[in-house]
């Protein structure tokens, strides 16, 4: 039985509003495509084809290494964190999968399922936690998991990885991302080789773990919550554990885990051409891992990214299938809006990396004209695909407009009647 919180007459009044404008303007920017040799319609059945997983911690308010604001109505756990999935599949049609983080999410497999199957959600990779403790564990993590220097602490670690994946078998997912906290705070406090034998042993007993048709991925960051030294700490590293571990490791971008300037749509097409990118975590970033709403700072970036995927798909880039999730912690703003939002974005960059004319892209680059080939590029994603995006949306039965929808529904004040908040801050951030 559907359990879908918001009314289907308020969605489609919310269109019936909207859909003289948008058919306009749909057939408007046909028009302008037809000139360009590009056909809308084909455009828009790909894009309504892409989707991209929500994180169940994304849908609470994160916060900051200051502080935490709570805002109203937050999910009190997993039940409610799908609930809201639910709205922003509901009304985007660009989200059909959670990603789950253990122990956080833990409940009984089957009322998970039948939960994510009453809102028509399904799961994505599970997210495992060795960065933090909980207070029935034995070992802490205070100083590393799958690296730390005590063989019992290691063993914990492979071990909740492994029922991650067994909690995983038993909902229907397919990947497990492992997150670590492993490493220092002072030159000479860790080895830097031992340690990372250490790790990449661990990896490989739960990797041994790791049923023949899942993947298993792993995440390089440069700093924090270690700021000296992380075991993962970029995408060389990322890609020898891969390649390490064997074809079922791959590695996943985490848009915030770079440094400034860095050329992430370059270590994009790397990780392609030797066939190890497992896939993404979005967001957007300033400075270091902000964990801003994909395409809040650097659009083009996104859309660069993108250029790249669309490139490989063009090629027909064999096993070519890139995990796509979102990561992100929201504290200003209404984490369904911001997940709401940043879904579309990625959609935007995905859309706008299609319109791009790549025999003359081609062309230029064998020509060495480097202007028209940036030319080539820049006319792709100054085209303005909202009614692509819009129109993808209406026909899945989501919403022209889905944060004026949403607002509209007034979910956010229902469930902050239902949800009693919790008193207190804390800090932290997820
Ligand atoms: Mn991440």
């Amino acid at each position: 039985m559907s359990e879908l919180r918001i009314s289907g007459d308020l969605v489609a009044d919310e269109n019936a509003r909207r859909g003289d404008a948008l058919r306009s303007d749909y057939e408007a920017l046909g028009a302008n495509l037809v000139r360009r040799g590009i056909d809308i319609e084909a455009v828009t059945a790909k894009v309504a084809q892409f989707f991209v997983a929500v994180p169940s911690w994304g849908v609470g308010t994160g916060g900051t290494r200051f502080a935490r604001f709570p805002g109203i109505g937050e999910p009190r756990g997993i039940f409610d964190k799908l609930d809201d999935c639910g709205v922003i599949q509901q009304l985007t049609r660009a989200t059909p999968a959670v990603s789950l983080h253990i122990p956080w999410d833990k409940a009984d497999p089957k009322e998970l399922k039948a939960k994510a199957q009453a809102l028509g959600l399904s799961f994505d990779a599970m997210n495992s936690n060795t960065f933090s403790d909980t207070p029935d564990q034995k070992h802490s993590y205070k100083f590393g998991s799958l690296s730390h220097v005590d063989a019992a602490v290691r063993a914990q670690a492979v071990e909740h990885n492994i029922e991650c994946i067994e909690i995983g078998e038993a909902i229907g997912s397919r990947a497990l991302t492992v997150w670590v906290g492993d490493g220092s705070n002072f030159p000479g406090q860790s080895n830097f080789t031992r340690s990372f034998e250490r790790y990449l042993a661990s990896m490989g007993d739960i990797y041994k773990a790791l049923p023949d048709n899942w993947r298993i991925f792993s995440e390089h960051k440069m700093y924090e919550p270690a700021f000296y030294s992380s075991v993962v700490q970029d995408w060389g590293t990322n890609y020898l554990i891969a390649s390490t571990l064997g074809e079922k490791a791959f590695c996943l971008v985490d848009l915030g885990h770079h440094a400034p300037n860095t050329n992430i749509e370059m270590i994009v097409a790397r990780l392609i051409q030797f066939g190890k990118l497992g896939g993404f975590h979005f967001n957007d970033s300033k400075y270091g891992d902000d964990d801003l709403d994909a395409g809040a700072i650097e659009p083009y970036r996104l859309f660069l990214v993108f250029n790249e995927l669309v490139d490989a798909e063009h090629r027909g880039v064999k096993g070519f299938h890139p995990a796509h999730m979102i990561d992100q912690s929201h504290n200003v703003t209404d984490p369904i809006e911001s997940l709401i939002s940043s879904a579309n974005e990625i959609r935007r960059a995905y859309a706008q990396a299609l319109l791009v004319d790549r025999q003359a892209l081609s062309g230029y680059q064998d020509d060495n004209d480097a202007l028209m080939a940036s030319e080539t590029l820049k006319r792709a994603y100054r085209t303005d695909v909202e009614p692509i995006l819009a129109e993808a949306r209406r026909r899945a039965g989501g919403a022209i407009d889905p944060v004026a929808t949403y607002r509209a529904s007034g979910y956010r004040q229902k469930v902050g009647k239902e949800r009693p908040a919790v008193k207190g801050g804390s800090g932290g951030i997820v």
